[in-house]
């Protein structure tokens, strides 16, 4: 029988019921491979591992039950989810992405999609006007992030989805990694296919490398089904099984993440060493109403930029943190720092750096659930290091 109710009702909830065998009330790790068949072609729900494992079903039926859908699907990594959903599009096919996409993203499309066939076009869909005049008989898929990571600007998910579906056949996919489910549902605004790297706030612990996929469409859920049983980036039946423990806190992390990156962020904008603090919590951020109508808040990340100093300011912020760890990812409970220029967007062109605008001085955080007063201490004395 499956669960209803509000969101922490389901995070703890969904898809877990108690084991019917011995009564377990968490999901076992089912490592076997392999599901005993009473004749052939008869089973009960599994036959082999990658196809399906009941780890990785109790996953999936509580994320799809906290992105407002009736299918997920989990995947390896972020980024094999990412490669899973753009092999929908055929050879010949016509993508447009918004212009901010994480770097792994970016490569993907513009190195491995490119020899499959796939075009993928990147435009700044920050005026939704612009996919309008985009749209090209050959165009399959529109692909947003949205806060975009690191520059996080916003896109409107309803105006996208409205002129991508005046197109038939048009699918409308929403990275929303940065906010989770907690903040964002992407499908209530008209996406047709949300995606996470799950490796961040859904697992929320930094020790897990995994993807998702989510939708309402019987249609898409059997495409991505088959790809996904295809290609077969499956995550293990032990990542399955923390991702989803992770996930049954989502909604407690998620809104220490908040409070700790408006503080964060509100002790940046008074700082006058700091050119520019990009928070869209914050009043001050260019789509400020935009974040307040479509998400539920606005989340863990902050990133700003030094008001001075290049390279070796951002590089002398960095290495004085001592409770910001600088390194990659976001979204577990400890905090991170990292520069993007150099770190996750390397991998963009430096051109397309520029046009979106990951400067040596832009740095992004990720805040932890950590007390807020400890990370402003930390974050005060790497400005002062950076720009003494
Ligand atoms: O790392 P992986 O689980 O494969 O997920 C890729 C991915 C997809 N989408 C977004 C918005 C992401 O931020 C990521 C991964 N990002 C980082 C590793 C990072 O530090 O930004």
């Amino acid at each position: 029988m499956t669960k209803t109710g509000q969101f922490a009702t389901l995070a703890v909830h969904a898809g877990q019921e108690p084991d019917p065998i011995t009564g377990a009330v968490i999901p076992p790790i089912s490592l076997s491979t392999t599901f005993a068949q009473s004749a052939a072609g008869v089973h009960r729900g599994f036959d082999y591992s990658r196809s399906g494992n009941p780890t990785r079903q109790a996953f999936e039926t509580a994320v799809a039950a906290l992105e407002k859908g009736k299918y997920a699907l989990a995947f390896s990594s972020g980024s094999v989810t990412t490669a899973t959903v753009l092999n929908m599009v055929g050879q010949g096919g016509h993508v447009i992405s918004v212009n901010d996409t994480y770097g792994g993203t970016f490569r993907y499309f513009t190195k491995v999609a490119k020899r499959n066939g796939v075009e993928v076009e990147f435009l700044d869909l920050f005026d939704p006007n612009v996919l309008k005049k985009a749209l090209k008989p050959n165009t399959k898929m529109v692909w947003i992030e949205t806060p975009t990571n690191p520059t996080l600007r916003l896109v409107d998910i309803k105006a996208i989805a409205e002129i991508a579906h005046s197109q038939p056949g048009v699918v409308l996919v929403v990275d929303n990694t940065f906010m989770s489910p907690y903040f964002q549902n992407p499908l209530e605004l008209g996406a047709d296919i949300v995606v996470h790297s799950v490796t961040k706030y859904i697992n929320g612990h930094s020790d897990v490398v995994m993807g998702v996929a989510i939708t309402n469409s019987d249609e898409y859920n059997e495409e991505l089904k088959f790809l996904q049983n295809s290609i077969g980036g499956v995550p293990s039946a032990f990542d399955c099984f923390l991702a989803n423990r992770g996930l049954k806190t989502l909604h407690l992390r998620m809104k220490r993440h908040e409070e700790n990156a408006i503080a964060v962020a509100r002790f940046l904008e008074a700082s006058d060493k700091v050119e520019e603090v990009i928070y869209p919590g914050l009043e001050s951020h260019r789509q400020h109403a935009l974040a307040k109508k479509q998400q539920r808040g606005f989340g863990g990340m902050v990133s700003f930029r030094l008001k001075s100093g290049g390279l070796p300011a951002s590089n002398r912020f960095l290495s004085t943190l001592r409770i910001f760890a600088l390194a990659e990812s976001l979204g577990g409970v400890e905090s991170l720092a990292e520069l993007p220029a150099v770190m996750t967007h390397a991998s963009l062109t430096p051109e397309a750096r520029q046009e979106v605008g990951v400067t040596d001085t832009l740095i992004r955080l990720s805040v932890g659930i950590e007390d807020a007063e400890d990370l402003i201490e930390d974050v005060r004395r790497g400005l002062e290091a950076a720009l003494p």
